[in-house]
């Protein structure tokens, strides 16, 4: 019997050999925003098309210098940095594998000693978010330390970002050799804060009502999408999560006229968490429709491949792709300890533990020396 999860299948422009995606994951590796070698031997060692991942979705990157909320997490506007990207994507490529850049703005998730000039991070609202963030200190250690409270943006300050978007990603895919972009709209960080009431309250025709607290999520994705082509983009959303302190309302009506919006662009893939971000599927008080949301998608027109995410397993996996109810099924921690993950899940195990203490910088240990299969 051929098992749909490991078939290959098309991703907008991008073609993947299996339908197992390497969710992004934040490892803050890259000094000074810059990709190292050692980057390019951790996603080359999980691109393999057989034993890997389908499709690469890189960690979150900074669109510009005020978008960076964490030490050592890499950018994409300026040169260093996109050269180092360059050698991250031929190594994928040679690997056989693809990858697309994970777009990022932290808004207020971040602190004034990780911004330009130390100025306060911006954000819809000057709220703070009850979250930290990670810095090093002058020992180098690293440490989540509390957010500092953000400011307002203006409103003659959003169109920037919009075209910080647009050009991060035209970097992504022109200059540095991504096969797509994948704008982060999930996680409490800018385009999800101002999408909901607990991080936005403006008066303006960004906040408000539904519409409003959508449109800066949708004018990024159209620009976008003008820079790169629709079929190379996708967005990652988190209807429910808590994480980073944020929380709308009633989100089922708003992520289902975002959906409706989205279903209009032509989109490559649209990549949903389902319930708290690495943690559990269901978030108490959250109660949330997923098959509802995708049915709004697809009946606004949208035809972007369904990606899931969030606590699978194998088995929970391959009924998703099976019944239909997704297209493809993105893990995060799992790759982390194993780079072969796919074909592992092919032969049902073994499975191999993931040492949270190297999660978050360092070096190869807990990185790149995992082991893979030996046969
Ligand atoms: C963990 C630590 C820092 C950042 C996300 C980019 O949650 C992140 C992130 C995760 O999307």
């Amino acid at each position: 019997m051929s098992r749909k999860l490991f078939s290959p299948a098309r991703v907008g422009a991008i073609e993947v050999a299996n339908r197992v995606v390497m969710a992004p994951l934040t490892r803050n590796r890259a000094p000074g925003a810059v990709p190292t070698p050692l980057m390019a031997e951790y996603y080359a060692q999980r691109a393999d098309p057989l034993r890997g991942a389908g499709l690469i979705v890189s960690e979150a990157t900074a669109i510009s210098p005020t978008a960076q909320g964490y030490a050592d997490v890499p950018g994409l506007y300026g040169t260093e940095q996109l050269d180092g990207w360059k050698a991250v994507t031929q190594a994928v490529h040679e690997a056989g594998g693809r990858i697309v850049c994970q777009l990022w703005h932290v808004g207020r998730v971040s602190h004034h000693l990780l911004q330009p000039g130390h100025a306060d991070p911006v954000a819809p609202s000057a709220i703070t978010a009850n979250t930290k963030t990670y810095v090093f200190d002058e020992q180098g250690q690293g440490r989540f330390i509390p957010t500092s409270a953000p400011r307002a943006l203006q409103r003659d300050e959003i169109p920037p970002i919009v075209h910080d978007y647009a050009a991060a990603a035209r970097n992504a895919v022109q200059s540095a050799g991504f096969d797509g972009v994948e704008i982060h709209g999930a996680n409490g960080y800018l385009l999800d804060q101002f999408l909901k009431t607990g991080a936005n309250q403006r008066s303006d025709d960004y906040g408000g009502g539904i519409e409003n607290r959508a449109r800066l999520m949708l004018e990024v994705t159209r620009a976008v999408c003008d820079a790169v082509g629709h079929e190379r983009v996708g967005i990652r959303l988190s209807p429910v999560t808590p994480a980073n302190d944020i929380v709308d309302a009633d989100p089922q009506p708003l992520f289902d006229h975002l959906l409706r919006q989205l279903a209009t662009l032509g989109l490559a893939y649209v990549h949903v968490i389902e319930g708290a971000t690495g943690g559990p599927r269901e978030v108490e008080g959250r109660p949330f429709d997923y098959a509802a949301l995708q049915a709004a998608y697809r009946q606004a027109g949208g035809h972007g491949a369904w990606m899931v995410n969030n606590g699978y397993d194998l088995a929970l996996a391959e009924d998703a792709i099976d019944s239909g109810r997704a297209d493809l099924v993105a893990f995060g921690k799992a790759f982390i300890s194993m780079p072969d993950l796919t074909e592992r899940m092919r032969r049902g195990g073994p499975y191999q533990a993931l040492d949270k203490a190297t999660m978050y910088g360092g070096g190869a240990k807990g990185y790149t020396d995992y082991p893979g299969l030996q046969d």
